[in-house]
């Protein structure tokens, strides 16, 4: 298997960024879809773009998906208290939950910030954060959701990073879209995939944050966020 990654940008700006993992015959025709994909986002037209298509050498770990649920909140005061209840059952506390609040609506981040039950950031670089990558969804699993109404084209690249996660043994994921339009945001947990409609207002800034326990091995864990290939099914 191989993977292909492809990232845009428009004067140095990140633009958009897609991944996916396939066969030896199906690369030629997921390349073009990726660079289509980068010339017609929503974000503007690149000036950049980098395809990289590597064989993978490793096992890929083949895993289910969380089960998908969605929230419907009337706002973000509702959704917001929906959230903080789904991360309180994990044993994370309230000041914790406030901390990533701020940090998924200060915005700004590339990747994840990772927080222990002591609210220390793990994360080597708080600027840019840990980016989740080595992963993709079965055809079936994206046709599923979009067919069945359980989710967005969003939701299909974010349910492959939070099922990957949780099986990592993260306790927790928030998330906010950094599209300032999309307001669906989602908890993980091992109980599954919440999405949570009004999670910020239309406009905000958005980001991730994953919860670990205190004795997590930190390397071990971003190595493994970052390169251990995972297929979700
Ligand atoms: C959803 O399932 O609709 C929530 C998806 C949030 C996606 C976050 C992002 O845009 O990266």
């Amino acid at each position: 298997m191989y993977s292909i990654k492809m990232r845009a940008s428009k004067d140095g700006k990140h633009i958009s960024g897609a991944e996916r993992i396939v066969n030896k015959e199906e690369i030629e025709e997921v390349a073009k879809e990726l660079i289509r994909r980068a010339l017609t986002h929503e974000n503007g037209t690149p000036d950049f773009i980098n395809l990289k298509i590597e064989e993978i050498k490793e096992n890929i770990t083949y895993i289910n998906h969380l089960p998908i649920k969605t929230i419907e909140c009337k706002n973000k005061e509702e959704a917001r208290e929906k959230a903080r209840e789904l991360l309180r059952n994990e044993g994370i506390p309230d000041e914790l939950i406030d901390y990533a609040f701020e940090i998924i609506d200060k915005g700004g981040m590339r990747g994840a910030a990772i927080l222990n039950l002591r609210g220390e950031r793990l994360e080597p670089d708080k600027e840019r954060g840990v980016r989740v990558k080595n992963i993709d969804t079965t055809k079936e699993l994206k046709e599923k959701i979009l067919k069945e109404n359980l989710g967005t084209e969003r939701t299909v690249d974010a349910i492959a990073i939070a099922s990957k996660v949780i099986h990592l043994g993260v306790i927790a994921e928030l998330c906010t879209s950094d599209n300032k339009s999309y307001t669906t945001g989602y908890v993980a947990t091992k109980k599954g995939y919440f999405r949570i409609t009004n999670l910020k207002e239309y406009g905000e800034n958005g980001g991730r944050v994953f919860f670990v326990k205190n004795d997590v091995d930190i390397d071990d864990l971003i190595y493994k966020l970052e390169n251990k290939p995972f297929i979700i099914k």
